[in-house]
């Protein structure tokens, strides 16, 4: 019945006796010999996992004895040919080894052996040799000290900060374990709208209670901090990080935290963006800021992570071209232990984004990844978007910025510019909800994101495939329908959304709809500003002739996007404002083509329910009813945003809907 809360994490007895037997007998003790925390944790979580999946006794041992048969860890700081956090799993005879150098090696590699079993795979002549491409792994909650979530849509925060540091609660270990399981080794436990408050001693030893259940599972703990943080705790009279004093009260603060978490990760900063105060406050930049905290930092070895994610209300300005235009000029001059975090499109976690221009031109300043695993401006949990499409579209675009063949995934990889520091982040999607996430199948956006951390080359659809076998049904059949219906789920969505290159990110909770939006406190927080419809066309120019935002990229990108006749229709709407009748490759015009998606995808959604029918007999009824339920709201939504865009559109095309989607009167 707890289906749910179980995620991925399923040991349930295989099914099939034959491999139930193969599996057994390479199975039948843990070889543990030494008491580093993260081996006993993998010790411990190969015990749970193969005593559910083959269903009998497997005892931890100190030696083998001479006997064979069973699974061997060992820490070996000597491994060739893997990095600190990889492993090594292989199989003589019927003995598995698993090795890695460090414990967190091992950790990983119980959970990559329990996946080969979960999915069905033989582990008689295994040979797996795996390390993360990303050092950095991490989650971003933005969860408040009230207990609400910024965007979140699963619920309230999962930490119980007026219960802590007494009370330890046990899904604060369940969290632990499902982000290990996939690789996350850090956590920012608070929002990057940050309460100082996190930094007094009363917080920061509830938050020591938190990194002492994560620590044994691999996963460090990092706080958001506000800037101004010395003036509203520090009794200072300023927070200008030129200030002696500013320098030594963090220092000093730095020194604090390191006596409660001794293994503490570093700090997120949100600065000089969206109302936050920062180091422009003060006259200085970006990198004053960021290095300031890093200095404090470094005797520990914590990082500072400094988010890109800037713009100013300026009605004349293109948002897009913000990050850009404050960061690339300070290349080069962040300390060591600074890396900035760059999200995913130029302008704000929407349905399709180009990449964001900055990546690539920062050579000497490591830039890591800010995805949104939370679905702010995807449906919230009601709708149904697999994720893994967005990200792995951004990751394999080409930057040009070493020639052909610069992906983005090497800019954050560290491989293009050879960063020393290497980040990558998910604004995560959990909360109190007992599944986790809120939607069942927004488990899987959790689970895409570490994937992807450890090893961006995976595809879609491996993963999507994985994760159905993990966590609903190992049925072929239903795997490769869920898989499918995963795989669509999100082309559907930016068809009844934001079709051929529309955005929308507006004021208010970015759920319903409201194109019509032209009046909030910035200009750049209306709906008008983002799509510009007018009795011409629709769409932003960001051309030489426009706003010039597309002059950001290499000239090899420029020339993809750039000529209204060739661009891509995914992004056309991005860097074109095209007239209502101008034919499109589709040989429909833009306003026929727009009608088309909107129509199209509203329909998909019934065709996402009826594939869904088809599981039931493979699923768990909790789950079947809960996501039945869910598409079916979103069926009514998906009709909801088309009419409204439809309708709104049409004000200025002045055209008819189109015959095959018209309705009689
Ligand atoms: O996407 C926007 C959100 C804000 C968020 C901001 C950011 C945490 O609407 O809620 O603030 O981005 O990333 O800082």
């Amino acid at each position: 019945a707890d289906d749910g809360y179980r995620l991925w994490l399923k040991y349930d007895l295989i099914k099939d006796t034959g491999k139930r037997a193969a599996y057994a007998r390479s199975t039948q003790f843990i070889v543990l010999n030494s008491t580093n925390p993260a081996l006993k944790t993998a010790a411990g979580e190969l015990q749970t996992g193969l005593q559910g999946l083959v269903g009998k006794p497997v005892p931890i041992v100190a030696s083998a004895g001479g006997k064979t048969g069973g699974i061997v860890l060992t820490i070996n700081p000597n491994l060739p040919s893997i990095n600190d956090e990889g492993y090594q799993i292989t199989s003589q005879k019927t003995s598995l080894s698993i090795a890695g150098k460090t414990g967190s090696g091992v950790l990983y590699g119980v959970f990559a052996l329990l996946r080969q079993l979960k999915t069905g795979q033989s582990i008689d002549q295994l040979s797996l040799t795996s390390s993360p491409k990303i050092q950095h792994r991490m989650l971003n909650h933005w969860d408040n000290p009230d207990g609400s979530i910024e965007r979140g849509y699963a619920g309230q925060s999962l930490w119980k900060w007026y219960e802590l540091p007494e009370r330890i609660d046990p899904r604060y270990r369940d969290y632990a374990r499902a982000n290990a399981s996939i690789g996350i080794n850090g956590t920012v436990v608070n929002n990057v709208n940050a309460s100082s408050r996190f930094l007094t001693a009363e917080y920061l030893q509830k938050v020591a209670a938190l990194a002492n259940v994560f620590r044994p599972y691999g996963i460090k703990i990092y706080l958001s901090v506000y800037f101004p943080a010395p003036k509203t705790i520090g009794g200072l009279k300023t927070a200008d990080p030129l200030d002696p004093d500013v320098n030594k009260w963090w220092a000093d603060k730095a020194n604090e935290i390191y006596k409660f978490i001794p293994d503490f990760g570093g700090f997120l900063v949100k600065a000089n963006s969206e109302g936050q105060p920062g180091p422009q406050d003060y006259g200085r930049n970006h990198a004053d800021g960021a290095n300031m905290l890093a200095r404090a930092l470094a005797p520990h070895k914590g990082i500072v992570i400094w988010r890109a994610f800037v713009y100013k209300a300026d009605p004349n300005a293109d948002r897009f071209k913000a990050a850009y235009d404050e960061f690339k000029p300070l290349d080069g001059q962040f300390e060591k232990n600074v890396i900035v975090q760059v999200k995913n499109g130029p302008i704000d976690f929407q349905p399709r984004e180009p990449f964001s221009p900055i990546f690539g031109t920062m050579p000497q300043t490591p830039l890591g990844m800010e995805f949104q695993i939370t679905q702010e401006y995807l449906g919230f949990s009601t709708h149904l978007v697999y994720e893994a499409p967005i990200f792995k579209e951004c990751l394999d675009s080409d930057t040009y910025a070493g020639g052909q063949g610069s992906t983005v995934a090497k800019v954050i990889d560290g491989s293009l510019h050879d960063y020393q520091l290497t980040v990558m982040a998910g604004v995560a999607n959990t909360g109190s909800d007992r599944n986790w996430t809120g939607h069942p199948l927004a488990q899987a956006n959790w689970y895409a994101f570490g994937r992807l951390a450890w090893d961006h080359t995976l595809s879609s659809e491996s993963i999507a495939t994985e994760w159905v076998k993990m966590t609903l049904t190992a049925e072929p059949q239903s795997v490769k329908t869920v898989t499918d219906l995963l795989l669509k789920s999100r082309e559907i969505y930016v068809n009844y959304n934001t079709p051929l290159g529309l955005s929308r990110p507006w004021t208010g909770v970015h759920f319903a709809p409201e194109p019509w939006q032209n009046r909030s406190s910035r200009p750049d927080w209306t709906a008008v500003y983002y799509h510009r419809a007018d009795s011409v066309g629709l769409g932003f120019d960001r051309t030489a002739k426009g706003s010039q935002a597309l002059l950001q990229y290499r000239p090899q990108v420029q020339r993809q996007w750039n000529n209204p006749e060739t661009c891509p229709l995914p992004y056309l709407l991005w860097f074109h404002h095209v007239p209502w009748t101008k034919k499109l490759s589709t040989d429909r015009t833009l306003w026929d083509e727009l009608c088309t998606r909107f129509y199209a995808g509203a329909d998909s959604v019934g065709g996402l329910q009826k594939q869904w029918t088809s599981v039931k007999k493979d699923i768990d009824p909790e789950t079947f009813a809960d996501v039945a339920g869910r598409l079916a709201t979103q069926q009514k939504e998906a009709i909801w945003w088309r009419d409204a865009w439809v309708l709104y559109l049409q004000e200025f095309s002045r055209l008819p809907i189109p015959a095959p989607y018209k309705k009689p009167d």
